[in-house]
């Protein structure tokens, strides 16, 4: 893979849930070396600071769900930086909590389609984040992105999704707290799940190969959404809702590099990450690691493997 313009756009979001901490997110990747990480591996790397919400109401604060117009005011905002962003390299936003990604994916598939592209997008978390403000009990906003991107309705006074990732083009892996209405409306859907049964009974990567090789024959462009969820607790403790029984440090290695050597990942999310709950920094550092193995940190080079 030859190098790449990677744009490191800070989202430092934490209005998506009602813990505080996640506003620390872009500085502690900042903090944890990923500009270096990524320069290291011969490519460019631009760091933009951080984005603002655009200006919005007042929420108040019992509202359910909770800071509606908070977040409408970050995915106003989102939404627009991979207009110029996709056209300088591999945008990188760094989180912020989940609830990013209704601007983020949404900003990146318009991008898509405006270029012709079919935009794919895999979903790497513990949780479907499939709720629609109707059917969150939580009011948690992070707790549905994949069902804004995917054109769902519900979504009243948000921007509207002009160009709806397909269902069919999404794929999300390690899944194991999924509430009741998110499974029934995900099972309606033709979204690729992947529980960590299936995981521990097949492996991670042969769902990520059957994912990446229909990304392939479509040539569609790739936006990876990594929850820092997806990760054991164990392991990555810096996170609101610790859900044991993640992916370990090597699953989500591989993971990682099968898509750096897929050469499809087009843009991404790291999301979730509080620094106020982390242990030394190690939870930040993980994911810059993970980060640094999807755009092409190795042990050593193999043959590019091929996926179409
Ligand atoms: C639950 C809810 C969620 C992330 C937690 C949890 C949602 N389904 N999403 N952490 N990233 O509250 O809706
Ligand atoms: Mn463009
Ligand atoms: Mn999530
Ligand atoms: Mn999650």
């Amino acid at each position: 893979m030859t190098n790449q313009t990677c744009i490191l756009i800070g989202a430092p979001m934490d209005c998506g849930k009602r813990r505080a901490g996640c506003l620390m997110g872009p500085d502690a990747y900042r903090t944890a070396g990923l500009g270096k990480a990524l320069g290291d591996l011969g490519h460019e790397v631009l760091d933009i600071g951080n984005l603002s919400p655009a200006p919005h109401d007042a929420d108040d604060p019992d509202a359910h769900p909770y800071a509606r117009n908070a977040c409408i005011g970050w995915t106003q905002s989102l939404i627009l930086a991979p207009q110029w962003a996709m056209d300088q390299g591999v945008p990188i936003f760094m989180g912020g909590d989940h609830a990013l990604s209704l601007g983020s994916v949404a900003g990146v598939a318009a991008h898509a389609a405006q270029n012709g592209r079919p935009q794919f997008v895999l979903w790497l978390d513990a949780h479907a984040d499939f709720h629609t403000p109707e059917t969150t009990t939580s009011g948690n906003l992070h707790g549905t992105p994949l069902a804004y991107v995917t054109g769902q309705p519900g979504f009243d006074g948000f921007p509207p999704v002009t160009t709806p990732v397909p269902t069919g083009n999404v794929c999300v892996i390690g899944l194991r707290s999924v509430d009741g209405p998110e499974r029934n409306a995900l099972q309606a859907t033709r979204v690729a799940r992947h529980d960590m049964r299936e995981i521990d009974e097949s492996g991670i990567a042969r769902p990520l190969q059957n994912f990446l090789s229909r990304v392939a024959e479509a040539d569609g462009a790739l936006h990876v959404s990594l929850d820092v969820d997806f990760l054991d607790p164990a392991v990555a403790p810096a996170v609101g809702t610790t859900v044991p029984g993640g992916a370990t440090v090597r699953e989500a290695h591989l993971v990682c590099e099968m898509l750096h050597d897929s050469g499809l990942v087009t843009s991404m999310d790291l999301v979730e990450l509080n620094p106020f709950l982390d242990e030394r920094g190690r939870t930040a550092q993980l994911m810059v690691d993970l980060c640094a193995s999807a755009m092409g940190r190795r042990v050593f080079d193999r043959p590019t493997r091929a996926y179409a």
